[in-house]
């Protein structure tokens, strides 16, 4: 935040206190952003969201929900962008082309097995991930098309 230098101190507190003021009903909460916070350093981070995640999700199903949550874009969730997006759940789902975005993580185009791995749950066993991933392989260069994702004839980009 920038405060310019000649702000009384009185005012510069009460900014400063303001994002980590508890507030009234956000006890629940506020508990769960404790327990996410593994490393204790104010923010939750990706990883540390993802803990937080049921293994029934996917990855990208997290990471698209964490970045709308992340409002200021630093790579971390403090309390209040965590108390303003419910604790991350809010946002959706990604439609086809944003998890086929978000999974793609050299932005080559394509989807390699572990890329393709993370739009299905975290859950799913490797070798059904490499069953799944085989029978969308049309041409079986082991990489995904956005086609044989299954994102139909419009590109993503
Ligand atoms: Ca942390
Ligand atoms: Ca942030
Ligand atoms: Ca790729
Ligand atoms: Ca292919």
């Amino acid at each position: 935040m920038h405060v310019p230098k000649l702000l009384p101190f009185a005012v510069f507190a009460t900014l400063a206190f303001v994002p980590t003021a508890p507030a009234a009903g956000n006890g629940a909460l506020d508990r769960r952003f404790d327990k996410a916070d593994i490393n204790d350093n104010g923010e939750v981070d990706s990883t540390e969201f993802l803990a937080l995640e049921p293994r029934s999700k996917s990855w990208v199903e997290a990471i698209y929900r964490f970045n709308l949550a992340d409002i200021d874009h630093n790579g971390g969730l403090s309390l209040t962008e965590f108390r303003a997006s419910n604790g991350g759940k809010e946002g959706g789902k990604p439609s086809r082309s944003q998890k086929f975005a978000l999974a793609d993580a050299d932005e080559d185009g394509f989807l390699d097995p572990e890329e393709f791995a993370r739009t299905l749950a975290q859950s799913k066993p490797w070798r059904k991930v490499l069953r799944d991933f085989g029978r969308k392989d049309h041409n079986d260069d082991s990489q995904l098309s956005f086609q044989e994702f299954g994102g139909g004839i419009v590109t993503p980009f």
